[in-house]
């Protein structure tokens, strides 16, 4: 059994070129399988990645923009079912997600119910080049989601994470909804009912050098919201949100 790592991509044809060629480095080290799940990015970021021909990279190719937690949860439908990989890694294309700090992440934990996440907020995480309001929002929506959810993690925005193929397993993917950043709350949210273990590495978080941000007020908007109102079912009906999301 080995890792996979999922990668969604809008536009990133220059970022992943780059990135690819970094985890090739690893690859001669450690052997993994990467899918792409490319929303039929304008810019061909599916045909430049096919040209490279290597051979532990996939593509999955999906008809159009549809959000990073519809991607993902293609992504998930997609690899599960095969039963040949043992850790499931999500990992940003644009370069923000350091192929160094993988190593870490992956040798964690080898417990059968796990997710690992890569946290910036904690001591030795950190972030380079990303704009104080960046940082500001991205701390706040940790610690909102955080009281909010009673979920006891540092980076709950953050998409560097690992989750054990037997967790994922357990988890009633087909029951998530959010579209935009806040699957990365959801997905927690669903892992600490499950039982899972929560392991977090810290991890050194660079803003992107090339291509553009999908980031949106309508992709913050969404997460305010759908934590408030997942905050609200937590305390009005505790035992429902379990059901809702676990096997
Ligand atoms: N397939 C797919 N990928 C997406 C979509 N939206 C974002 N992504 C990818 O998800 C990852 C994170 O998106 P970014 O735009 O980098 O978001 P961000 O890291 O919050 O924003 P920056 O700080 O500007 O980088 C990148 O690899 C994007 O290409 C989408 O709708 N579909
Ligand atoms: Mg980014």
């Amino acid at each position: 059994m080995k890792p996979v790592i999922l990668i969604p991509t809008y536009n990133e044809s220059t970022s992943i070129v780059e990135l690819l060629r970094s985890l090739e480095e690893l690859h001669q080290k450690r052997d993994f399988d990467v899918v792409i799940l490319d929303d039929n990015s304008p810019d061909k970021t599916a045909d430049i990645v096919q040209s490279l021909k290597l051979p532990w990279v996939e593509i999955l190719r999906r008809p159009g923009k549809a959000g990073l937690g519809a991607a993902y949860r293609a992504g998930f439908a997609h690899v599960l079912p095969l039963g040949k990989y043992s850790k499931i890694v999500t990992m940003d294309a644009d370069g923000s997600h350091r192929v160094a700090d993988l190593p870490a992440m992956l040798d964690a934990t080898d417990d059968k119910l796990s997710i690992t996440l890569g946290t910036r907020w904690m001591p030795g995480g950190s972030v380079v080049n990303w704009p104080k309001s960046r940082q500001l929002l991205s701390k706040s929506g940790t610690k909102y989601a955080r009281i909010a959810l009673g979920i006891p993690l540092n980076d709950l925005t953050g998409g560097f994470r690992v989750y054990s193929a037997d967790l994922l397993n357990k988890l009633k993917l087909t029951q998530m909804t959010a579209t935009g950043y806040c699957f990365q709350i959801e997905m927690a949210m669903a892992a600490t009912l499950a039982g899972a273990k929560l392991v977090e590495v810290p991890i050194t978080f660079v803003e992107r050098i090339n291509g553009v941000s999908k980031m949106s007020r309508a992709i913050v908007i969404e997460a305010l919201w759908q934590t408030t109102l997942w905050g609200l079912s937590r305390r009005l009906r505790p035992n429902a949100d379990k059901l809702h999301y676990v096997k």
